[in-house]
């Protein structure tokens, strides 16, 4: 365990990239995907990026939003179970030959012969990627938004609790190259529980990548208001736990459904510093000065200091509500 106050505090700095991807149709072949992400990469290296952060899902089309009941298709299509797999090979060679570390998310088949109860399980998982290719920290996406019923009255699905499991690895912090860095995967963004779980660690960066359509599927709203949220969650959660956000969507008309870009750097201080304004293949790039919340650590949000846990029992008690008004009880 490192003590907060021995971070070295010298010029410590990242260039990161956000990589944002447009729309993967569903007849996009893997191959061609990958293609993609390793023509952003060396976009990224070229423009001074040592760490790329890319989409959740990224290697395929959104494919829960989509019903199928023959699961066999469903793993051969979407699913990888290896990593890396022959596909996505080559993102990982070309990170190690520029010395470019990534975040990318994909579906995660564990065969049963390699899963500790003898089970298939899948997941929506996001891995670490150092700079000489190497998977240093893995992560499994715990809030599984949607549902996992069958709604033909939809104009979409988001079967997401269909086809993952709830991730079992919690919320894990990295040591990666100069930083402190923690993954999540799109909806958790929407949780303060998450971002707090990884400042407690020390993170310093948080990476996220999403995929979230442009219109609500539970009732309507305005496109503009859906971004608008996103962005507000993005610059409060950076600020509370003064890390840097890097996010990267997955973006565009994927077979008629649209989902928003909006992809963001946002500084420790809540402010953005980069964002996307395209829904295509486009790469965002800061020099991330690591040191930036450094001061908001130590004084407003000194989490040692100021927390109150015994005061915020019904955080894990509880789940959902219930209405205890302190008068009527
Ligand atoms: N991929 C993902 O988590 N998308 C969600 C939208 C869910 S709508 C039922 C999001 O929070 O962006």
């Amino acid at each position: 365990m490192t003590d907060p106050s021995t971070r070295q505090s010298a010029d410590r700095r990242m260039v990161v990239a956000a990589a944002q991807l447009g729309p993967v149709q569903l007849e996009e072949s893997r191959e061609s995907a990958v293609t993609r992400l390793v023509t952003m990469l060396r976009t990224a290296a070229a423009r001074g990026a040592e760490f790329v952060v890319f989409p959740e899902l990224a290697f395929t089309t959104f494919f829960p939003r989509w019903w199928n009941e023959d699961q066999d298709e469903v793993d051969a299509r979407f699913f990888e179970s290896s990593m890396p797999s022959p596909d996505t090979q080559p993102l990982f060679d070309t990170a190690r030959d520029l010395g470019v570390g990534f975040y990318v998310g994909y579906a995660e088949l564990v065969p049963a012969d390699q899963s500790p109860d003898g089970r298939t399980r899948r997941f929506n998982t996001a891995i670490l990627v150092a700079p000489n290719g190497e998977i240093i920290g893995k992560y499994r996406k715990i809030h599984l938004p949607g549902h996992a019923d069958h709604k033909p009255e939809a104009a979409f699905q988001h079967l997401e609790k269909r086809y993952f499991e709830v991730g079992d690895l919690g919320f894990p912090v990295y040591r990666f190259m100069d930083a402190l860095v923690g993954m999540l995967i799109c909806n958790d963004r929407r949780w303060p529980e998450a971002y707090r779980v990884l400042g407690l660690q020390g993170a310093e960066m948080v990476t996220l990548g999403y995929n979230t359509p442009t219109e609500n599927l539970h009732y309507p709203e305005p496109p503009a208001q859906r971004v608008a949220q996103h962005l507000l969650m993005a610059q409060a959660m950076a600020y509370q736990n003064a890390v840097w956000v890097v996010q990267s969507a997955k973006a565009g008309f994927e077979n008629g459904f649209r989902m928003f870009g909006n992809s963001v750097i946002v500084a420790p201080t809540g402010e953005v510093v980069a964002k996307t304004t395209s829904e295509d293949d486009e790469v965002i790039v800061h020099d991330c000065d690591l040191s930036l919340g450094d001061d908001l650590r130590r004084t407003m949000f000194n989490l040692e200091a100021h927390r109150r846990p015994e005061h915020y029992g019904l955080i894990v008690e509880r789940t959902g509500v219930r209405i205890t008004p302190a008068n009527e009880i």
